[in-house]
């Protein structure tokens, strides 16, 4: 199935057109029908010739009722444009072209009516020239009457054309479905209908009303007549909520899946078209089916001609992507209507100075932003902000998880990330290595699993701390030199450890000892006993010269030292099993015989 709206001015023949095509009627109230005249929308489908299953948006032409058109034209990819043979090109098919125009939309039919009141050619060159000037060049054009007929059967083929070449839904992509219609039925409760893109709808989703957050419940599908349990777009769907009065739902809000989408009143856009904005007061934003009053802001910009791009914020928010086609006007003017595409639904604060000029520089460049351009622009972003973002990311690898950084800020926090480190171990020469949490937020980083993939040799992450791999060398110098005298010592007599004063006099207090224990410098045999590592192995190898059992005295004159040093690092040895204490004070080696 596709969708196409219809357009052009009051009268013309649109309804009617639909009435023919589909043998539905789109005009659905009874106040149309008296008055010959659309007021809101209509909604009709058929299978054409061709196989191809087409719906139709019926919107009025009357001037008064150009908001209910742009709320039908602004989900529909495509246009049926009406322009009646005897009546020609008339103000609001002016106004409907610009409106098509300004949301960009490329794919269209001019359908010239009432061939049978006058000879269709003038009015479709005057039309075909209007329409050359806009997104619609190039359209296919078809004179057709629908009182006797003429015509009509090439209409079919080419709306079969137009059909076939529209581009098929993605039914994995996000769902959004902009509300066009709400009403209630008996029995059922309320109803929404909508045209529905990308993405797919199933009884029993839970959904969210996007711009109050309301959750609701899909209780039943209808597309194009038929109930169903699934629907996939394009198609035109009714859907019946459990969760939401009517008065909890209207026309421009829009159905998405929780979390799926940034739902923003605030939002940077390219400016499309060639209206002036200077002097509009009031003005309304259209994008889907909603219509909201909204403050634009410029952005300074030197190229002249084009209208540049500029902040948008909105009285309501709204559930918005990169990409997104809408239009701002000017309801009392009809001359002011600019198309904004949607640049960034996520946009930075301009706090400072010329940040909206730099802001325009970066939102200049042509094209409609990709992932790539997302990570390059915002430096560090989630997978799900990307999602939410609207861009597609399958090309891309992240650094770590689900987070994806810009290459050349990954070289800078990597170096930024070493000279934290360093200025930390200076402040706290004693802690081993710096805690992931600290880097984290020393560096302004969402994410430790961040910090730990920008972490490179010589740094290592141990036990949530980055330490340096080769961590003895790299004390804090006067530490380590402190540290180098008292192993110098110790070489030389590796029994005779330093006294308390000694130490205090190299600055190794408690806090640098136990340090030194853990990376491996030194033993502490007891407080403020410190000894080479080996030590204890060394001590065993003079012990075993010894007559078994020992006294500490003995062990003391083995090992040429002191009582305070023996006797501590004989109780290491008991500790280790490798002496024995026997009840009288004397030791002798474990397994050693009497
Ligand atoms: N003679 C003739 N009359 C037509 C033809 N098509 C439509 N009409 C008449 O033109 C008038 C307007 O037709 P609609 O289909 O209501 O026009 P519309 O474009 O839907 O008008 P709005 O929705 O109000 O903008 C009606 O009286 C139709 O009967 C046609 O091919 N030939
Ligand atoms: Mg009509």
């Amino acid at each position: 199935m596709q969708v196409v709206a219809t357009a052009g001015h009051v009268d013309h023949g649109k309804s009617t057109l639909v009435r023919v095509l589909t043998g539905i009627e789109p005009d659905r109230w009874a106040e149309e029908r008296r008055r010959g005249m659309t007021i809101d929308l209509g909604f009709a489908w058929t299978r054409l010739p061709d196989g191809s299953d087409l719906a139709f948006v019926d919107v009025p032409g009357h001037e008064r009722f150009v908001p209910n058109m742009l709320a039908g034209v602004g989900p529909v990819p495509a246009v049926v444009f009406v322009v009646a043979a005897d009546d020609g090109w008339r103000p609001q098919s002016a106004e409907h072209l610009a409106v098509i125009d300004a949301l960009g939309v490329r794919r269209g039919l001019l359908v010239v009516t009432r061939s049978d009141l006058r000879d269709p050619r003038q009015a479709t060159l005057e039309a075909a020239e209007h329409l050359s000037h806009s997104t619609l060049a190039g359209a296919e054009s078809v004179a057709v009457s629908a009182v006797n007929g003429s015509g009509m059967d090439e209409l079919r083929a080419a709306l079969g054309r137009l059909a076939r070449s529209l581009p098929d839904a993605d039914p994995d992509a996000r769902m959004r479905l902009w509300v066009d219609r709400v009403f209630t039925i008996k029995g059922a409760g309320t109803v929404v209908t909508g045209t529905l893109g990308d993405g797919q709808l199933g009884v029993g989703d839970e959904l969210e009303v996007a711009t109050t957050g309301r959750g609701v419940r899909v209780r039943g599908l209808q597309s194009h007549g038929r109930q169903g349990t699934e629907v996939k777009g394009v198609a035109r769907v009714a859907v019946n909520l459990r969760g939401a009065g009517p008065e909890d739902i209207r026309r421009g809000d829009a159905l998405v899946r929780p979390g799926e989408w940034l739902v923003t009143d605030v939002a940077d856009v390219r400016l499309v078209g060639r209206s002036e904005t200077s002097g509009a007061a009031h003005l309304m934003m259209h994008m889907g089916s909603a219509a909201e009053p909204v403050r634009l802001r410029r952005f300074p910009d030197g190229t002249g001609e084009a209208l540049g791009s500029g902040r948008i914020r909105l009285a309501r928010a709204l559930p918005l992507s990169i990409g997104d086609r809408g239009l701002v006007r000017d309801p009392s003017r009809h001359d002011l209507v600019i198309g904004v595409e949607v640049l960034d639904p996520l946009p930075p604060a301009l706090s400072r100075r010329g940040a909206a000029a730099e802001r325009a520089g970066l939102l200049a460049q042509a094209g409609t932003p990709t992932a790539a351009d997302e990570v390059r622009r915002r430096g560090v972003v989630s997978r799900s902000v990307l999602r939410r973002l609207g861009v597609d990311h399958s090309s891309l690898r992240p650094l770590t998880g689900d987070w994806y950084v810009d290459e050349e800020l990954q070289g800078r926090l990597g170096q930024d990330l070493a000279a934290y480190v360093k200025a930390y171990r200076a402040r706290h020469p004693l802690e081993p290595g710096v805690p992931l949490s600290e880097v984290r937020v020393g560096l302004g980083l969402p994410d430790a699993a961040l910090v730990r993939a920008l972490v490179r040799h010589p740094l290592v992450v141990d036990a949530g701390r980055i330490v340096h791999a080769t961590a003895p060398t790299d004390l804090p110098p006067d530490v380590a030199e402190g540290l180098d005298a008292v192993r110098r010592g110790l070489a030389e007599d590796p029994f005779r450890a330093p006294e308390a004063d000694a130490l205090r006099s190299l600055g190794l207090g408690p806090r640098e000892l136990a340090v030194a224990q853990r990376v491996g410098l030194l033993l502490r045999v007891a407080d403020g006993i410190v000894l080479l590592p080996d030590a204890a192995d060394r001590a065993m190898e003079r012990l075993t010269t010894l007559a078994q059992p020992f006294t500490v005295s003995d062990a003391r004159q083995a090992l040429d030292t002191t009582r305070r040093v023996a006797l501590p690092l004989l109780e290491l040895l008991d500790r280790q099993g490798r002496t024995r204490r026997l009840p009288d004070g004397t030791r002798r080696l474990a397994g050693a015989s009497t």
